[in-house]
C-alpha cells in the first residue's frame, strides 16, 4: 500500500468532514482546555452548506464511536422517510416544505406528568452531546454519523413513569400536506415506534436534535427523533409529535407492515437473516471505490453495553 506524507495529499482530497474531525484532534493533542469539549463551532469551519442552524454548546460524549463519520452529504442525501416518499433521494427532495417549528409534543399514558409540551419546554433542561455512532439499516447498508442529542431517560424521568409502564410509544407527525409521502398508503400513518422501558432508559438510546453541529434537516427527522444504535435504523423514528408510556408491547409501522420480516426488538443480529437478504454484512455508504461489505457485528458493535437487557430472551424468536 502506497502510503503518501500529508505533503503530497492536495486540499481537494480532504474532505469538509475531515477537517472537522481533525480539527477536534488537533485541539485535544494541543490540550487546549475546553477548547475541544465545545463544538458547534466546528460546523461553520467543517464547510456544511449554508442555511443550516449551529448548535451551541454541544460536548463530546466518551460513547462515540472513533471510526470516520460519513459526509454530511451522504447523510442528508441517503435516507428513509417514507412520509417523503419511498426512494432514498425523495426526503432530501420532498422535505423542503416541511416545517419543523412550531413544535409540541403531546406524552400521554402511565406517567405522572402528562399533557401537550412545546418542543422548547422539552428541551430546555437537557445539555447537548455528540454521539457519534455507527448506524444500520435492516436493508443491510450503514453509515457513521455525529448526531447532536440527549439521553432518551433523561427525558422520560421527568415525565415521571409509573411502575405500570413496561414500554414506550413513539408517533410521528401526520401532515400530508407538507408531507407527500403520506398522500399515499405506502404504509399505515402516523409511522409508530416502540422501545421496552429498560431499552429507553439506556444511557445509548438518545433523542437527537442534530448532525454535524447543526439542526437536524427536515429529511433526517428535524425536530426531534430517536436513536438507538443497536437496532436497526427503522427503529429510530423521525418527527416525534407524542411519547406514551404503555402497559402493552405498541404497535410498530414494520412489524404491522411484514411481520415475517421485521420484528419489535429488530436488534442488528447477524446470525438472524432477513427472509429475503442475509444480515450477516453490510455495505458502509460512501465508499468512494468498489468496497467489499463488511462483517456486521452482533447488536451493531455495541453488544457489551446493551446485551445484558436480553438476558433470558430468545434473540431468534425476538427478531
Ligand atoms: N417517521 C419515520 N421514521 C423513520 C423512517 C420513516 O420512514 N418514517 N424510516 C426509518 C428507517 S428504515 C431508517 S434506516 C432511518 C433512516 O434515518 P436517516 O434517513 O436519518 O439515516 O429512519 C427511520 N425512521
Ligand atoms: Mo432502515
Amino acid at each position: 500500500m502506497l502510503i503518501r506524507r500529508p505533503a503530497d495529499i492536495r486540499p481537494s482530497e480532504i474532505t469538509p468532514e475531515a477537517v472537522f474531525r481533525s480539527r477536534r484532534r488537533l485541539l485535544a493533542a494541543a490540550g487546549y482546555a475546553g477548547a475541544g469539549l465545545l463544538l458547534g463551532a466546528g460546523a461553520g469551519a467543517a464547510g456544511i452548506p449554508a442555511g443550516h442552524q449551529r448548535l451551541t454548546g454541544v460536548k463530546e460524549s466518551p460513547l462515540s464511536s472513533r471510526e470516520t463519520p460519513n459526509s454530511f452529504e451522504d447523510i442528508t442525501h441517503y435516507n428513509n422517510f417514507y412520509e417523503f416518499g419511498p426512494g432514498k433521494s425523495d426526503p432530501a427532495e420532498q422535505s423542503a416544505g416541511f416545517r419543523p417549528r412550531p413544535w409540541t409534543v403531546t406524552v400521554d399514558g402511565e406517567a405522572g406528568v402528562t399533557g401537550r409540551f412545546t418542543l422548547e419546554d422539552i428541551l430546555k433542561p437537557h445539555p447537548l452531546e455528540e454521539r457519534i455512532y455507527r448506524f444500520r439499516c435492516v436493508e443491510a447498508w450503514s453509515m457513521v454519523i455525529p448526531w447532536v442529542g440527549f439521553p432518551l431517560g433523561d427525558l422520560l424521568r421527568r415525565f415521571k413513569p409509573t411502575s405500570r409502564a413496561k414500554y414506550v410509544a413513539f408517533e410521528t407527525i401526520v401532515r400530508p400536506q407538507e408531507m407527500p409521502g403520506q398522500r399515499s398508503h405506502v404504509l399505515d400513518w402516523p409511522y409508530v415506534e416502540g422501545l421496552t422501558m429498560a431499552e429507553a432508559m439506556h444511557p445509548l438510546a438518545i433523542l437527537a436534535v442534530g448532525i454535524y453541529g447543526v439542526e437536524l434537516p427536515n429529511q433526517n427527522g428535524a425536530p426531534l427523533r430517536l436513536v438507538t444504535p443497536w437496532k436497526y435504523g427503522f427503529k429510530s423514528i423521525k418527527s416525534i409529535v407524542r411519547i406514551s408510556f404503555t402497559v402493552q408491547q405498541p404497535h410498530t409501522t414494520w412489524s404491522a407492515a411484514a411481520p415475517e420480516e421485521y420484528g419489535f426488538y429488530a436488534n442488528v443480529n447477524p446470525r438472524v437473516d432477513h427472509p429475503r437478504w442475509s444480515q450477516a454484512t453490510e455495505r458502509r455508504i460512501g465508499s468512494r471505490f468498489f468496497s467489499p461489505k463488511q462483517p456486521t457485528l452482533p447488536f451493531n458493535g455495541y453488544a457489551a453495553q446493551v446485551a445484558s437487557l436480553y438476558t433470558g430472551l430468545d434473540l431468534v424468536r425476538n427478531f
